[in-house]
C-alpha cells in the first residue's frame, strides 16, 4: 500500500476500490491495520443507526432514505452489520439490502460485515469501519443492525441518532421488548402502518417515549408504509431535528468516551490470554489456602 498520507488523501477524493481494501485491512486485521486506523483522517459525517427486530422493514426503510438523500445530491455510505450469520461473512444482508436499493447509484456504497467471534467484536469491527467511511467522501452513514437483543443494540448506539423500527405485530405490549433495546431510541418508527393495529401501537409506544423524555429531546414516533415509501418524509425530517438539537451533542460526547473505552479495555487486554491463564492456574486451584482474587491482583499489578 502507499503511503498512509496518500491513501487518506485518496480516500477523500473517492476513490471506493481504496475504500473497499482498506475495510478489509481492518476487517482482517491484516498486517498495517491499526496504523491505518490511526492514520485517518476521520470527520464528523453523521451516522444513523437503523435497528428493530428482524424483518421489521429497516432495509426497505434505509432504500427509501437512500432515494430520498440522494435526490438531494448526498452521497450515502450503508454498512449492514449482521450478528446472526457467522458463516456467511454478512453477504446475506448486503445482499439483500443491495437488491432491495436495486440501483447502481454511484453516490452509494454498501459494504456489510458479519459476526466471527464476539460480539464485542463485532462492535468494534463496526465501529472502526464507520471510521474509515468518515474518511472517504460521504455526507452520512447509515448502520442497519438486526436488534434482538442488549449486545447486538449497542452497535445501533454507535450511531449519532439512533432510529428504531418497530411492527405492530411485535405485540401490543411493548414490555415485552427488551428494556434496554427501547431505551437507545432516538426516533421510534411504527412501520407496516398498513397494519390495523398500527394506531394503537403507535400510540402505546408515544405514551412510553413520554414517561422517559428529558429535558433535550423527547423521542417522536414516527408512521411509514415502507413498502409504498410513506413516512419517509417524516423520518427524515426527525432526523434532520435531532441532529441539530442540543441532545446530539451531549450524545456525541459520550459516544467518544464510550468508543474510548472499549479500545482501552481491548489495549489493556491484549496481553491477556485465556488459556496462558488456566495453565497458570491448573496448577494453583489445588494448593491449599489459593484464593482467585490475590491470584488475580498478582497477575494485573
Ligand atoms: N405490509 C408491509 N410490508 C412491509 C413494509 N415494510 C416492509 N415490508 C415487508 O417486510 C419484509 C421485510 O422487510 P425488510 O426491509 O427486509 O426488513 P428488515 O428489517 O431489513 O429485515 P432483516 O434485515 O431480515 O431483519 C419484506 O417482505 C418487505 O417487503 C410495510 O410497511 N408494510
Ligand atoms: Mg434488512
Amino acid at each position: 500500500m502507499k503511503s498512509f498520507s496518500a491513501i487518506s488523501q485518496q480516500l477523500r477524493s473517492g476513490d471506493h476500490k481504496l475504500l473497499a481494501r482498506c475495510i478489509s485491512m481492518v476487517e482482517n486485521e491484516s498486517e498495517g491495520w491499526m496504523d491505518l486506523l490511526q492514520s485517518l483522517d476521520v470527520t464528523p459525517v453523521p451516522v444513523i443507526g437503523i435497528t428493530g427486530p428482524p424483518g421489521a422493514g429497516k432495509s426497505t426503510l434505509i432504500s427509501n432514505l437512500v432515494q430520498h438523500y440522494s435526490k438531494d445530491g448526498k452521497k450515502i455510505a450503508v454498512l449492514a452489520v449482521d450478528p446472526s450469520s457467522p458463516f456467511h461473512h454478512g453477504s446475506l444482508l448486503g445482499d439483500r439490502l443491495r437488491m432491495s436499493l436495486h440501483f447502481s447509484n454511484p453516490g452509494v456504497y454498501i459494504r456489510s460485515v458479519a459476526a466471527r467471534g464476539s460480539l464485542g467484536g463485532l462492535t468494534d469491527k463496526a465501529m472502526e469501519i464507520t471510521d474509515v467511511m468518515k474518511a472517504a467522501d460521504f455526507d452520512l452513514i447509515i448502520i442497519e443492525t438486526v436488534g434482538i437483543g442488549q449486545s447486538e443494540t449497542e452497535i445501533a448506539s454507535l450511531a449519532d441518532v439512533t432510529v428504531l423500527v418497530l411492527v405492530p405485530e411485535s405485540g401490543d405490549e411493548i414490555q415485552t421488548l427488551k428494556a434496554g433495546v427501547m431505551e437507545i431510541a432516538d426516533i421510534y418508527v411504527v412501520n407496516k402502518a398498513d397494519h390495523e393495529d398500527a394506531e394503537k401501537f403507535a400510540d402505546s409506544v408515544l405514551w412510553m417515549s413520554q414517561m422517559k423524555h428529558n429535558a433535550e429531546w423527547t423521542a417522536p414516533v414516527v408512521k411509514s408504509i415502507a413498502t409504498q415509501d410513506s413516512g419517509t418524509k417524516e423520518l427524515i425530517e426527525n432526523i434532520g431535528a435531532f441532529l441539530s438539537s442540543g441532545a446530539v451533542n451531549s450524545k456525541r460526547t459520550l459516544l467518544f468516551a464510550e468508543k474510548a473505552y472499549r479500545l482501552i479495555a481491548r489495549e489493556r487486554m491484549k496481553d491477556i490470554n485465556k488459556s496462558a491463564l488456566a495453565e497458570q492456574l491448573q496448577q494453583k486451584i489445588n494448593e491449599k489456602g489459593f484464593n482467585l482474587y490475590k491470584f488475580v491482583k498478582s497477575i494485573v499489578s
